[in-house]
């Protein structure tokens, strides 16, 4: 057993910090294994009498302590390796500190580190310990005065927060800057980075017209792929200023890209870390979703400079208050640039593949969490995304004018401070006079509410009547809910499909009727348009409805999502005829249905796409009590083939009207037109023609881009061919040296449906192309394998299970964040079968058993167990 438990930290115990900080000098040294870090921090007494200061310390050794100029003694302080405590101290002093720590053995990523050779910061949550003892909290807010010296040729680069206050030569080849960041912040946006990187430059000139002048700093020879990354970055601060009248404050801002990094990107104060993922991008090695990945991680982190960087969070329960609002903020930035039904849908997606599940899990916790052991866990699908859907309900409660008024508000109030979901929810409520009150459980309350729908219509009083029924199972420590306050977007439409009515209804009680009057004819009703709410709907819609919808709704996520509800409805039908040894039977009308929306030209080809897409397997598992991971691969793969027979020609035709030979663009129109090209490749792949294994090839060789060539290589990796060993040989050999490429090659390894699969995965780990130091490496081959390939991962003979936990605590010792991450997965163990059951459990009980677990591992497979 696992020697020291983690300490529970709790939400109720918040207390203010002892002692503030003004201003924070700040020297680095910089040695690959012994960098030296001077901390001067001027501190006072926040209305304390006496208390001991309390700094937070990892992995450091102590140097030099002084107070005042008075060198401290070991009788002066105690110090244990996670924090330093000095008794005595007078109301105001400055207390100098100085450590050594170790860049280049720093495995976890999170402090100082070495990515390729470049130094790097990366301070939230509790990075900052990692570099010097400090109070390592968000409510800590000082000015930073950065020093870097280091060797003039190995490290060129030299970047701080803030602005460069001087650079000059000093001796034995080293070099010193000095930056300086005048707005105060707290430790977790601080960075640093030095290295030998290129730059691409450009300005952007501020709705005031300030110039800001922009850099990318990428490894020498990436400078051909971040024209869009800065192209994003510019229509991001335009965005900002027209919508929220938001202008950055700065007249730099610096992105840096490295290919060592647990997250995406990260918002320090104008020097933003990026994960190269969602940087760089050039047509023959970036997917259309690429682009998009990183149009919408620039913008993200740029909006955070208003919301998380001027007005941050008190503690990191409040976390959703940045991630959710900045989250929603990127959401509507992309809406704008894009597609917004295409957008709307895919944000949706997610929610129901990454944020339900974990609600209906062990793992459930509110939007606003009470409790954790380690922060690092808590960056989840909830305080992201839920929290995202949080803000779009207030949106939709309040009307843009007025949630425009409680942004504003918002930034009146509380510019420069650190402060809760509370204050932010009270801005909205004042500023728009809305009752928000009840409301809020929404941060509160964890769990995804199910809303059960009935209707009725009255032909002599021509009334129609809809009544709401909302319950919100049991979660972890929360058993007894209350009922939630709701926006839920309704539309009725006549028998010819034109709209009669629209509206959006405040739900607030556990069960509610309203009433339509004057409606002459039977309608349809159209529930949940744009998914005003994130809830389970439940509406008992016959197919023939469902149909109905899909031909004519007005509301295109409401079209898309009357397609899955029916797709959904058959798939478990089919999964049930299995599990009896039944023939399947093949719903002529569904595939009719499908048919109208492929052909119907008023539609926008990538919303096609995404209706003519199947639910997910994960998300058809969802939906089933006791998930059987083989009938729902059958009964999706049949499906699958009925649709490929029943609209061959189609799909054909349409394939090749659709093929191009334009330059590559990643703008909305062309990414439609491949994404419906490469849905019609993959459904005429399903018969075994050679004909169409053949396009599938020579789409493989020929395509002028990845996406192209991408979609045409996933199809061959599920298929038992010599043209999938050829193709992925190839690939290899063409892209080996694009770490960013070998990625995609090995998710599609990975995720295939073939026997054999977990073999495969096995040998790539001793594969060239495969470190498990590099994060992207391992989401890439472990995460996509536990993850996306349930009929694998899910293998009864629990082969899956091991190889995972084997990986999970090998990483563990490297990288605690990045192994706890890939927990998960196990813990849907209850929703299996008796025999997996078993095998998930004991898997999670031998990670909990192991000797030296780390906090972050221990705290989810703890609680995976339950
Ligand atoms: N604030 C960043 C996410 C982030 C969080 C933690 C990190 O390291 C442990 C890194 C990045 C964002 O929302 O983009
Ligand atoms: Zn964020």
């Amino acid at each position: 057993m696992k020697t020291e438990q983690p300490q529970i930290i709790r939400l109720e115990d918040y207390r203010e910090p002892a002692y503030l900080v003004e201003n924070v000098e700040l020297v680095f040294d910089l040695e690959s294994e012994s960098t030296r870090v001077v901390c001067a921090a001027t501190y006072y007494a926040n209305n304390t009498d006496n208390a001991p200061l309390v700094l937070d310390g990892e992995d450091l050794k102590l140097l030099h302590i002084s107070l005042d100029g008075r060198e401290l003694g070991e009788n002066d302080y105690s110090c244990d390796n996670k924090s330093l405590t000095i008794p005595d101290l007078p109301e105001r002093f400055e207390l100098v500190i100085e450590t050594e720590i170790d860049p280049k053995g720093n495995t976890q990523l999170s402090g100082l580190y070495q990515s390729n050779g470049t130094y790097c910061t990366q301070c939230e949550a509790q990075g900052f310990r990692r570099i010097t003892y400090f109070q390592d909290r968000p409510d800590v807010m000082a000015t930073y005065n950065v020093t870097i010296i280091a060797d003039k040729a190995s490290c060129p680069v030299l970047l701080s927060n803030g602005n460069l206050l001087e650079h000059n030569d000093v001796e034995d080849d080293q070099h010193i800057a000095v930056w300086h960041d005048p707005f105060p912040k707290p430790s977790y946006l601080f960075a640093l980075v030095a290295g030998d990187l290129a730059q691409v430059s450009d300005t952007f000139v501020t709705c005031t017209g300030r110039t800001v002048d922009l850099h990318i700093f990428i490894e020498h020879g990436n400078e051909d792929r971040v024209d869009w990354a800065m192209e994003s970055l510019k229509a991001a601060m335009k965005w900002d200023e027209d919508r929220f009248g938001l202008e950055y404050d700065l007249d730099l801002y610096n992105i840096v890209a490295v290919s060592d990094f647990n997250m995406g990107a990260m918002e320090n104060k104008s020097l933003n870390v990026f994960n190269t993922k969602y940087v760089l991008a050039k047509s023959d090695t970036a997917t259309d979703a690429d682009y998009a990945g990183i149009e919408g991680v620039i913008a993200h982190e740029y909006f955070h400079n208003w919301t998380g960087n001027r007005v941050t969070c008190r503690d990191w329960f409040q976390l959703s208050l940045k991630e959710g609002l900045t989250v929603f903020r990127d959401q509507e930035f992309s809406s704008d640039m894009r597609s917004r039904p295409c957008e709307r849908i895919s944000n949706v997606k997610v929610l129901r593949a990454a944020q339900f599940p974990e609600d209906a899990g062990p793992l459930a916790h509110p939007v606003r969490p009470e409790q954790y052991m380690a922060i690092d866990n808590f960056y989840t699908a909830t305080v992201y995304n839920k929290g995202s859907e949080v803000i779009r309900m207030m949106h939709t409660l309040l009307g843009e004018d007025n949630f425009r008024k409680g942004m504003d508000l918002y930034f009146e109030r509380h510019d420069g401070q650190a402060v809760t979901c509370d204050d932010f929810a009270a801005a909205m409520m004042d500023a728009s006079d809305i009752d928000l009150t009840q409301f809020k459980l929404w941060y509160s309350q964890a769990g995804t509410p199910e809303v059960t729908a009935h209707w009725s219509y009255d032909h002599e009083a021509q009334r129609f009547d809809l009544t709401l029924a909302q319950h919100l199972a049991p979660t972890p420590g929360q058993n007894d809910k209350q009922p939630m306050h709701m926006p839920i977007s309704v539309g009725l439409l006549d028998l010819e499909g034109m709209e009669i009515l629209s509206d959006v209804l405040s739900v607030s009680k556990a069960r509610e009727t309203f009433s339509f009057e004057n409606i002459e004819s039977e309608p349809v009703i159209s529930l949940n348009r744009d998914f005003s709410a994130p809830i389970k709907l439940k509406a008992a819609y016959s197919r023939v409805e469902l149909a109905f919808l899909m031909a004519n709704d007005s509301d295109d996520f409401a079209r898309w999502e009357a397609a899955q509800t029916y797709g959904t409805d058959l798939l478990l039908d089919m999964v049930k005829a299995y599990q009896k040894g039944q023939p399947f039977k093949k719903d002529e009308d569904f595939i009719q249905a499908l048919r109208q929306t492929l052909l119907n030209d008023q539609l926008d080809l990538d919303f096609i796409a995404l209706c003519l897409q199947l639910p997910t397997e994960g998300y058809l598992a969802e939906q089933m009590e006791t998930i059987d991971v083989v009938a729902i691969h059958q009964a999706r793969e049949a499906l699958r083939r009925y649709i490929a027979e029943d609209l061959q020609k189609d799909f054909l035709r349409i394939f090749r009207d659709l093929r191009s030979d334009k330059p590559y663009s990643p703008n909305a129109a062309s990414c439609g037109q491949r994404a419906l090209k490469n849905t019609c490749l993959s459904y005429l792949a399903e018969g075994d023609d050679p004909a169409c294994l053949a396009l599938i090839t020579a789409q493989y060789h020929n395509a002028n881009n990845m996406t192209d060539r991408m979609a045409a290589l996933s199809i061959l990796s599920n298929k038992e061919a010599d043209a999938r060993l050829e193709a992925l040989e190839d690939f290899y050999t063409r892209f080996k040296d694009d770490a960013l490429v070998v990625d995609k090659w090995l998710s599609v390894q990975a995720m295939s449906s073939l026997p054999g699969t977990l073999a495969t995965v096995q040998n790539l780990m001793s594969h060239e192309a495969f470190s498990i130091r590099n994060p992207n490496k391992v989401r890439s081959l472990i995460g996509v394998f536990a993850h996306a390939n349930p009929l694998h991962y899910h293998n009864e003979d629990g082969s899956g299970y091991a190889f995972h936990t084997d990986r999970i605590l090998e990483l563990d010792k490297i990288n605690p964040q990045i192994a706890a991450r890939m927990v998960a997965p196990l813990g849907k163990w209850r929703r299996f079968d008796k025999k997996r059951q078993d095998l998930m459990k004991a898997e999670l009980q031998r990670i909990i058993a192991t000797d030296g677990l780390s906090g972050d591992t221990f705290e989810m497979a703890s609680k995976s167990l339950g």
